[in-house]
């Protein structure tokens, strides 16, 4: 009878530990990869391992051009890496990925050192907005042309780790996000420019390229939130 009893003891615990497991799987998954629902108008899983990358959003802004490479090594699957020289994923422009006003910006990034010159583009709509690190991956930036101009977190992305990164702006306030934690906000006056120049991923200028890794990028046309679950 006592040995029944300890063995039922052992089992019951073991169910206990895989279900605490569980959980702690679920947390580290929530932040991607995510679905596209109506207010995706891009998202880029990076997970095709050839060719040009894919949108799943209802939109098809699938890529046109594809010069960085393909790794399994990814945050959610396979990724991209840049080389911090010329690689870039180019989307045609269209409407839908113009703003009047709300946006969300976001994308993991891991990365690996020294970009271009003047800093690392993670994504940027010239003209528009871009989400970019500063050249040796310090700090960051979300930048808004035109009258709304910059918010900047001063945040090390020199560790060589994935950290998600999310900016939004709802017509009136900006707020920044770095691994599900709000880090700065503020309320810039102006309205959001629009302009016909592509869609890039890693660089959209000589000076201005990423070098490491960029997984799961989703712009969507309302403001999300972010938790500190997202990482
Ligand atoms: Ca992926
Ligand atoms: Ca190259």
């Amino acid at each position: 009878m006592r040995k029944i009893v300890i063995v039922l003891g052992v089992v019951v615990g073991l169910i206990w530990s895989f279900s605490v497991l569980a959980e702690e799987d679920k947390t580290i998954s929530s932040g991607g990869p995510y679905q596209a629902d109506e207010h995706t108008v891009l998202l880029m899983h990076f997970d095709e391992l050839d060719g040009n990358p894919k949108d799943s959003s209802k939109f098809g802004n699938d890529a046109y051009s594809n010069t960085a490479t393909w790794t399994g090594e990814g945050k959610f699957g396979p990724a991209l890496q840049f080389d911090g020289i010329d690689d870039a994923v180019v989307i045609a422009s269209n409407k839908n990925l113009q703003f009047k006003g709300a946006i969300t910006c976001e994308a993991w990034i891991k990365c690996l050192g020294l970009g271009g010159e003047k800093y690392q583009t993670i994504l940027a709509k010239p003209g528009e907005y871009m989400l970019h690190l500063w050249k040796d991956g310090s700090s960051i930036c979300f930048l808004n042309w035109g009258s709304l101009g910059t918010i900047g977190a001063d945040v090390d992305f020199r560790d060589k780790q994935w950290h998600h990164v999310a900016a939004t702006y709802d017509g009136k306030k900006r707020n920044f996000y770095i691994d599900g934690e709000l880090r700065e906000s503020d309320e810039p006056s102006g309205s959001i420019e629009n302009s016909n120049a592509p869609f890039s991923i890693g660089t959209y200028f000589k000076g201005t390229e990423f070098n490491g890794l960029i997984d799961e990028v989703r712009i969507s046309n309302i403001v999300r939130t972010f938790k500190a679950s997202d990482k």
